[in-house]
């Protein structure tokens, strides 16, 4: 369903099986050369640990080395997570061309504890402005999806499930967003993760190389 312009929501798009297939390469992510991490924001450390793949996201800026953690190179973005995002982009928006031509080359994978929670906020480290895909896995989040100008209201509360597929493109992209809370023990039976909830972005960094 089209939340608002260009915010396209397919509850149950990955299967059970995807899923767990995904939570076991998210354990080797977490297990490679940088480790899951809170960044530092604003000298908070977020509650939302992350993990990245192709560029290495910290407030504000994206490096290849994870200066802010072991100055370690992140892992390559995968060619199967590029494939993937195509997937996701074309039958979420129906715009075949669009999803033949998105190249994603960077992933943020955050895990969210029971207690975690995310701030509302806008995604505005990437130069380009190409769609946002999300995917959700494990315990159901509550999404509060706001509007452009500001953290506040008008916004709406969605709650997403382990295997939905969201996009955010065109008007959408720069709305303001966050993750009130987590619903303990929510996540299906076969999801492969026991607790608390994967959420991977792919972004276009507009980066070079
Ligand atoms: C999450 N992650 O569930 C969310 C889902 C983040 C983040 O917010 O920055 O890592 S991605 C939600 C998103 C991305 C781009 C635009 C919009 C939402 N939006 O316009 O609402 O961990
Ligand atoms: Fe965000």
């Amino acid at each position: 369903r089209e939340l608002a312009p260009g915010a396209y929501w397919v509850p149950g798009w990955l299967t059970l099986e995807q899923q767990a297939w995904i939570v076991a390469r998210f354990r080797e992510w977490a297990d490679g050369p940088v480790p899951l991490r809170g960044a530092v924001v604003n000298g908070h450390e977020m509650s939302v640990k992350t993990v990245c793949l192709g560029w290495h996201w910290r407030p504000y800026q994206y490096t290849r080395e994870a200066v802010d953690v072991n100055g370690s190179r992140v892992l390559d973005f995968p060619d199967w997570m590029v494939r993937l995002g195509r997937r996701a982009l074309a039958e979420a928006t129906g715009d075949l061309p669009a999803g033949e031509t998105y190249t994603p080359d960077t992933a943020l994978v955050n895990y969210y504890d029971q207690q975690a929670r995310m701030g509302m906020h806008q995604d505005r480290d990437e130069a380009a402005l190409d769609p946002v895909v999300s995917l959700s896995i494990g315990d159901t989040c509550r999404f509060r999806f706001g509007n452009t100008e500001n953290r506040g209201r008008p916004y709406e509360d969605i709650d997403l499930a382990s295997g939905d597929l969201f996009v955010f493109g065109g008007p959408s992209r720069l709305a303001h967003h966050g993750i009130p809370k987590v619903y303990p023990g929510t996540a299906p039976d076969g999801c492969g993760l026991g607790r608390g909830r994967i959420n991977i972005t792919m972004r276009v960094t507009g980066l070079p190389g």
